[in-house]
């Protein structure tokens, strides 16, 4: 029977399961830019327009292979995928469609509703993309108390033998090598300057449609500087094993004045929307290594954020959805500030976090946790404002890799499923970990008046607020004592001084 193909903007891989099982004689491939998918959050530019031209240049290739593309562009008006599948089916009498398992609940919702609607057969295949199935993801949480990542990752490096000697033990005698990985900036080393990436009239078309469509949106497109092919994604990746995986590791946890992404790969968007295998990614890091081009602590740093992170978020997001995104433990309801939108604000580290985030789409993993989500987490943002804020800047933002790493870690909203102590900082770690602060009109070595850092009041009244929930966690226990063993005076002084400066950045 002959087969529509749908295939969402996040699927771009010529080895999608659906595809391997196309017949060109007689199934059509579907793609649709739709008004639903671009406009559920407030996506950045960069985010529209990298998912667009990308689609696009994918339709270009399957029709040059031969294939039969039924692509609706955004000016056609087409609403949702569910309107597109039903034109399609109307104009060709197909009426089986076959995809691959959507990356988010609320698309596979959509997809079973509008099947049910209008009597599509749907049929969808397993994401192998991915290095762990769903189910053998829920087959190794099932039993365990606790789901921690470390253990996952162990289990998937033995699995696809990613940094194994020949007897099948960790490259080096040890898991993990993170104790190495932490070192902050102070401006020693030469950060690689980033290649510009050449664009064809058809990437500029999409950006003239964003440009002109979504006039309110974040993301300055004048700096677009994104691969739209699997050829350029893949000549990214050569450009960060060369010049930035060697030091990927020391500065993994660093921020820098100077650089919005220091040693980092700005792979997660080609990953994520298929332009980049996974498995592909993790050898090319271990083939570096074993060449001699870094040390062994870069190369496994690199590999557990993909083989590790990347996949543990996803198996426990499908394990917990949908209830996964109604949590919120520790009630956190206060409204998103207007300025997370404008990057108004002279905390130096927030501002610089806040203000690439908006125009490139992009921040490294320390600015998105321990600066933007840290600031969160102690003032208690609303954890679905904030997690819509993510999903709508980023230009990676998907929600199955989104809601994890922000309701999960970054603001503790799940109860300790995805980190066992809320990840809470001082102005003091991110002092030590870069040299945003000698640009700040804040200190980090202040804790009251007004150029005190806000995060150190904010954390100490944090934690006081959330004592008794903490009281229990072993890992809180030292922080817990350090506040308690302050004279009742100078918690008070504090706590005052805490509320001043959130009735100042809060309103
Ligand atoms: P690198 O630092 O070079 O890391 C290499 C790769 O590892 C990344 O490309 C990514 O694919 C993977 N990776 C690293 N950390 C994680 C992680 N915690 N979870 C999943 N994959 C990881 N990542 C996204 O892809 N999309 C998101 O929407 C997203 N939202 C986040 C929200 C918060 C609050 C936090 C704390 C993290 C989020 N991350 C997200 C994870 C991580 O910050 C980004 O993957 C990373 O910053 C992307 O930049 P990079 O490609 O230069 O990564
Ligand atoms: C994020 C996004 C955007 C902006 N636009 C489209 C689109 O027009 N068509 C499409 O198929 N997918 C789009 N996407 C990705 C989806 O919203 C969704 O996030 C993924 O398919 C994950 O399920």
């Amino acid at each position: 029977n002959p087969k529509i193909i749908l295939v969402l903007g996040d699927q771009l891989s010529r080895e999608l399961a659906p595809l391997r099982e196309l017949d060109p004689q007689q199934d059509v491939v579907l793609m649709a830019e739709v008004r639903d998918e671009a406009t559920y959050v407030t996506h950045n530019r960069h985010k529209i327009a990298l998912i667009f031209a990308a689609m696009r240049h994918f339709r270009d290739d399957l029709r040059a292979a031969g294939f039969k593309v039924h692509y609706f562009q955004y000016e056609d008006g087409v609403a949702s995928l569910g309107e597109a599948l039903q034109q399609v089916s109307a104009e060709t009498d197909i009426t089986e469609v076959v995809f691959c398992e959507p990356g988010e609940h609320r698309v596979s919702e959509h997809l079973d509703a509008v099947a049910d609607e209008v009597g599509l057969e749907l049929r969808w295949l397993p994401d192998d993309r991915f290095l762990c199935s769903l189910d053998a993801f829920r087959d190794w949480a099932e039993g365990r108390k606790q789901l921690r990542m470390e253990y996952f990752y162990r289990q998937m490096r033995r699995q696809h033998k990613l940094l194994l000697d020949e007897q099948g033990k960790p490259e080096g005698g040890k898991w993990n090598y993170d104790q190495q990985n932490r070192a902050g900036w102070r401006g020693k080393d030469a950060i690689p300057e980033r290649p510009d990436i050449a664009r064809d009239t058809l990437t500029e078309e999409v950006l003239d449609l964003v440009e002109r469509e979504f006039p309110d949106n974040p993301g300055d497109l004048t700096r677009f500087n994104f691969a739209v092919t699997a050829a350029a994604a893949e000549e990214q990746l050569t450009f960060f094993i060369q010049h930035c995986l060697p030091k990927f590791g020391q500065y993994q946890d660093a921020m820098a004045e100077e650089s919005p992404w220091l040693y980092h790969s700005l792979v997660s968007m080609y990953l994520n929307i298929g332009l980049l295998d996974p498995l592909a990614v993790c050898r090319a890091a271990e083939d570096a290594w074993r060449e001699g081009q870094c040390d062994l602590a870069a190369a496994e740093g690199f590999i557990r954020q993909i083989l590790g992170w990347r996949e543990y978020v996803r198996g426990l997001y499908w394990l917990k959805m949908p209830d996964y995104a109604e949590l919120n433990t520790l009630d956190a309801t206060t409204p998103l500030p207007d300025w997370f939108w404008t990057a108004d604000t002279d905390m130096q580290c927030l501002h610089k976090a806040l203000q690439q985030s908006l125009d490139l789409g992009y921040g490294h993993h320390i600015q998105r946790l321990m600066v933007i989500g840290n600031f969160a987490l102690l003032t208690g943002l609303d954890v679905k404002q904030v997690c819509d804020w993510y999903l709508a800047v980023y230009v990676d933002a998907f929600e199955w890799v989104e809601l994890p790493n922000t309701l999960g870690m970054a603001l503790h909203a799940d109860g300790g499923i995805m980190a066992s102590k809320p990840y809470a900082a001082s102005g003091k770690y991110i002092k030590r970990q870069g040299d945003h602060c000698d640009h700040c009109r804040y200190r980090p070595d202040k804790m009251t008046g007004s150029d005190a850092c806000p995060y150190n009041s904010l954390y100490w009244q944090f934690i006081d607020r959330h004592q008794e929930a903490f009281s229990d966690n072993g890992r809180m226990g030292l922080t817990l004592n350090n506040w308690q063993r302050k004279s009742a005076d100078e918690r008070q002084s504090i706590l005052t001084w805490a509320d001043k400066t959130r009735e100042r950045l809060l309103g």
